[in-house]
């Protein structure tokens, strides 16, 4: 047993091992960066999730560096969209809906170029993707066999959106027992109101989620 490093986090300091922890990225993927994907469809303006990428880009890279395991997810869909639930495909009144051809291929269907991971966070060789139907990263994915067989306990969670997946998976991960560190610039909102809300939800009540630092004082406990 190594000792642990601790970030300077709410509620309180964040101790990890670097062994047992891995860096989650969420839904980095064009359908909801970039224009005509999934996320603008619902009429949202995208260019408000730009500001994460640089932050991630830093932080991936210190994660990288210091050999912590990184995760990535998708959200999406199977081509005959067997995996989505009526109530997700029509709720919402969305300009275009899932399945529909966009500028970027079907909209939300996995294999389409939308669905893929932005260039500037694209995954490495060794890095593991899951691809999840839902919200959350453990519904109907290998998410959670993935981190018992790798031992990992401890989750460092960034992506988007704040309050949509970021927020379903680290409840799903409390609920599982996994101690979840948020970095506050890493994730991000279409909306500023949500961001600063889901980010307190998080920490408030003693952690009652987990813990939210920004990103350069995890990556300065790594270095
Ligand atoms: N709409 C929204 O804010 N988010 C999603 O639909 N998915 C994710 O957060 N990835």
């Amino acid at each position: 047993m190594t000792t642990p490093l601790a970030v300077g986090a709410d509620p309180t300091s964040f101790r990890f091992e670097p062994a047992t922890t891995a860096l989650l990225v969420i839904d980095m993927q064009r359908d909801f960066v970039e224009p005509g994907g999934f996320g603008e469809t619902l009429g949202n303006d995208v260019s408000r999730l730009r500001g994460v990428i640089a932050p991630l880009r830093r932080t991936l890279a210190a994660t990288r560096a210091a050999g912590v395991r990184v995760i990535h997810t998708r959200e999406g869909h199977l081509p005959d969209l067997s995996d989505c639930p009526p109530a997700k495909l029509e709720r919402g009144r969305p300009s275009m809906r899932i399945g529909d051809p966009g500028p970027n291929g079907r909209i939300l269907v996995r294999g389409e170029h939308g669905h893929g991971i932005i260039d500037e966070l694209a995954p490495v060789d060794g890095e593991t993707v899951i691809d999840k139907p839902g919200k959350g990263a453990f519904y109907r994915t290998g998410l959670g066999e993935v981190l018992s067989a790798a031992g990992i306990t401890s989750l460092v969670v960034t992506g988007v959106t704040t309050e949509v997946c970021v927020h379903t998976t680290v409840r799903e991960a409390n609920d599982r027992g996994y101690e979840c560190l948020v970095l506050s610039d890493c994730v991000g909102s279409y909306f500023p109101e949500f961001q600063a809300a889901g980010l307190a939800m998080i920490s408030a009540q003693g952690g009652i989620f987990g813990w939210v630092a920004p990103s350069a004082a995890y990556v300065a406990a790594l270095s």
